[in-house]
């Protein structure tokens, strides 16, 4: 999951995180997700306007924003300010909810137990609670552990030298297998919340044993990975660091057999929102699209084989949408 996000570039910065903080609480406190996707869909239009909005005028005709939410806007347009957001920051429960949502793992459940049966209000607290590791599981006792680091985002000039020593380490295993940095890092972006990393194999039989070795020559030879989440044969979640002057960040690998790297490929690149919509332009066509092939549904609902897929283009020309440069595909 992507992180929530600040817009620092953006002429309308300010008003994209009021609405974009309505949602939060809303997710965590309220636990309406309607009502913050419906926050988050209204700050993503106004982030695409491009220039400052000063009146209502400026957003007559935007998708994505209903009456009450076109309100908060009046309210903050006249006023510089939303009363709703005033009185959620004055609720220091739902404050302590927010709070506790701040650590990998830990949802808006989880947090609303927290606060409510254990009455911890601040990460400190959490920190310092007798009974934290009982209350934690083992990721969310990491995401504790290193919360602060991983709400700092990283620079592509460092996210370029874990590129290097990744594809170093995983190619010189064997040469068959090949190891590319996917997600916001491919999309070109300036700087990524955590670092992805997709490999194959040429010969499928030798996948099942590879990520264990992989993460054990990243964990014991380079000592670059420093945790591990989790892991399986086909992905793994876990905390890295450069080297001990940098923080330490969240990287996820996953392997794939070669006939399903493009379209896993396509995937991780997102970003999430291309997905959903290459999703719903191979329904309207006739195909389903996931992570692992693209397939045909016949007209009973019957799905076939895989279709032959050896690039990123084949799929756009399966859908027949013209194709995307990674760094076109912020959606
Ligand atoms: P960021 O980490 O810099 O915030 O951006 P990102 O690289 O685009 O986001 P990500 O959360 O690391 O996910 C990587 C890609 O995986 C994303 O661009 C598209 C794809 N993806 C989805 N849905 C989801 C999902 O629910 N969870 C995850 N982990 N990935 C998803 O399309
Ligand atoms: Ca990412
Ligand atoms: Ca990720």
């Amino acid at each position: 999951m992507a992180t929530k996000r600040k817009v620092p570039d953006n002429p309308n910065s300010e008003l994209i995180d009021f609405l974009n903080e309505l949602g939060e609480y809303e997710k965590n406190v309220s636990r309406q997700i309607h009502k913050y996707n419906a926050y988050r869909k209204a700050a993503g239009s106004i982030a695409k306007v491009g220039h400052r909005i000063e009146t209502m005028k400026d957003i007559k005709g935007l998708e994505g924003i209903g009456k009450k939410i076109e309100a908060k806007i009046e309210q903050y347009l006249s006023t510089g300010k939303i009363k709703k957001l005033e009185t959620n920051r004055g609720d220091e429960t739902g404050a302590a909810i927010n709070q506790m949502t701040r650590v990998m793992g830990i949802g808006p459940a989880h947090a609303n137990k927290l606060v409510h049966q254990e009455k911890i209000k601040t990460i400190d607290e959490l920190r310092a609670h007798p009974k934290r590791d009982q209350l934690l599981t083992k990721t969310q006792q990491l995401g504790l552990k290193y919360l602060e680091e991983f709400e700092q985002k990283i620079p592509r000039d460092e996210m370029t030298q874990m590129e290097t020593i990744l594809v170093r380490e995983i190619t010189a295993i064997d040469d068959q297998l090949k190891a590319e940095i996917v997600g916001s890092y491919r999309r070109g972006a300036k700087a990524s919340s955590d670092i992805d990393v997709l490999v194959t194999h040429s010969s499928a039989t030798k996948l099942p044993s590879l990520l264990h070795k992989i993460v054990d020559i990243l964990t014991k030879k380079v000592q670059f990975v420093t945790d591990t989440i989790s892991i399986g044969d086909s992905k793994f979640m876990g905390v890295c660091q450069l080297d001990s002057s940098k923080l330490h960040r969240r990287i996820d690998i996953r392997v794939f057999p070669n006939e399903q790297y493009h379209c896993a490929l396509l995937y991780f690149t997102g970003n999430d929102q291309l997905n959903r919509h290459m999703r719903i332009v191979a329904q309207e066509q006739g195909y389903k699209l996931n992570e692992y092939s693209i397939q045909k549904v016949g007209t009973t609902g019957v799905l076939s084989k895989p279709l032959p897929v050896t690039s990123e283009q084949d799929i756009f020309d399966y859908l027949q949408m013209d194709y995307k440069e990674p760094n076109q595909r912020n959606m």
